[in-house]
């Protein structure tokens, strides 16, 4: 069918840059879409538009695993996660496009008494703030999944989950896309092929940016570059506490439906879903050095894949089609930064790390609201780039379910 797509209408205008805009928001991934969304829907600023030095959903959104939910520990975290699992609720309804959002449930293993302690102490946490949360002993685990190793004799055994059940997937492509579409359909210019390069600063003021396709001004300008941050922030002329690692996937031959749900194993470390083609869709931990290559070590697949073949025995003679590396933008305490900066007018979006496929249409969502108002939004007021001179940090990396 796709031969005949010749005439199909483009889903979104590919304008020349206007020689200035009110605001430029920089890095077309899911974050930078939603925001540039979301200023338009909610904020009625329209005269927008979204720099992107690659193709739209090139960097970690077309690279994750996909996997959505709001189980984290601190408040904080919580309520912006959980504000981010709503909005994906009515998503494909909002962009009338098919996100293929799916809560097919997500469940975390615990393998030792630490563990257990750990994910009990969570779910309490989660559910006090409201957010589903439930414990499962073992054979709840062997009912929910019935082709999880629960053999006592592991090496590591399953001793019990948490389960999230309006945790699931996504389609990455479709959220870009989506949101891309919907974001042109309210006038946001949306321009591929053209790296920002520099900023033009007067009187500590953002004025615009310099790009591979001349100078575009800017009244206010919002980076959204994930594994580029710190190179990006450098530009502006200020330090972000940000470390750039490989974080690697991979997909399997497609197979019938066999896994309707989504497994994370920390302890034994992989985590696991299968997507709608039938390919099982795997990851595990960051490789350790810092690296913008967008590749990684094959030691940590073999890893990766041992851990598979212990929980899941039933696919140990699957073929890996695949494999890649995105670039992951990790902050100290595995959080997020959502702020302004030493520069007005310049506001950063970054470090979401393993974790913010999850967080893409709450992170367009506050970030809009910042930007428009310059202060900000109420839930992105703990993840201001002050709170690593307070001290106030937001410690996750229990939650973030990759080693790191
Ligand atoms: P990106 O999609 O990376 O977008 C940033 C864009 O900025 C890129 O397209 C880049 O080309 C552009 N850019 C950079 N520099 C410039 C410049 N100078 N000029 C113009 N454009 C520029 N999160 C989850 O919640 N669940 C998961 O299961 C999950 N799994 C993951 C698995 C892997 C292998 C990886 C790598 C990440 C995973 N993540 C996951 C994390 C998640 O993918 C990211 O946090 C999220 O997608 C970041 O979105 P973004 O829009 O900020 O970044
Ligand atoms: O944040 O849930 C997550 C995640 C899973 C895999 C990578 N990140």
């Amino acid at each position: 069918a796709l031969s005949y797509h010749q005439d199909w209408q483009a889903a979104w205008r590919s304008p020349d840059p206007k020689p200035d805009y009110d605001v430029v928001i920089v890095g077309g991934g899911g974050h930078g879409l939603a925001t540039a969304y979301y200023l338009a829907k909610e904020h009625g600023i329209t005269n927008v538009a979204v720099i992107e030095k690659g193709w739209l959903g090139g960097g970690n959104t077309g690279r994750n695993t996909t996997i959505v939910r709001s189980n984290y520990l601190w408040d904080e975290s919580a309520h912006l996660y959980e504000h981010s699992l709503k909005l994906w609720e009515g998503l494909s309804q909002d962009l009338n496009f098919n996100t293929m959002f799916s809560q097919r449930g997500l469940m975390s293993l615990a393998h030792n008494l630490h563990d257990l302690r750990e994910i009990n102490r969570r779910v309490n946490a989660i559910r006090l703030n409201g957010i589903d949360s439930e414990f499962l002993t073992v054979e709840q685990c062997k009912a929910y999944c019935p082709i999880l190793n629960t053999d006592p004799r592991s090496r590591y055994p399953v001793m019990g989950a948490s389960l999230q059940r309006r945790g699931g997937t996504a389609r990455h492509d479709a959220v870009a896309w989506g949101l891309a579409r919907a974001a042109d359909a309210r006038g946001v210019d949306i321009i591929q092929n053209c790296e920002v390069t520099g900023f033009r600063i007067e009187n500590g003021r953002v004025k615009g940016v310099e790009t591979t396709r001349g100078y575009i001004g800017a009244k206010k300008v919002g980076c959204v570059v994930a594994g580029h941050a710190s190179v990006v922030a450098s530009m502006a002329g200020f330090r972000l506490p940000i470390e750039s690692h490989p974080l690697q996937a991979m997909v399997s031959e497609p197979i019938k439906p066999i896994l309707d749900t989504v497994v994370m194993s920390n302890a034994v470390h992989v985590y696991v879903s299968q997507s709608d083609k039938g390919e099982l869709v795997l990851g595990a931990g960051i490789d350790a050095f810092n690296s913008y290559a967008q590749r990684g070590s094959p030691f940590i697949l073999e890893h990766q894949l041992n851990a598979l073949c212990e929980l899941f025995p039933i696919f140990s003679r699957l073929k890996i089609m695949r494999t890649w590396g995105g670039i992951v933008d990790t902050c100290p305490d595995a959080s997020p930064i959502i702020s302004r900066t030493p520069v007005e007018g310049l506001y950063f979006n970054c470090g979401w790390g393993t974790g913010g496929f999850k967080a893409t249409p709450g992170s367009g969502w506050v970030f809009a609201d910042t930007v428009a108002n310059d202060r900000p939004h109420k839930l992105a007021e703990p993840f201001a780039l002050e709170r690593f001179t307070s001290g106030y940090l937001i410690d996750e990396h229990g939650a973030a379910g990759v080693a790191h």
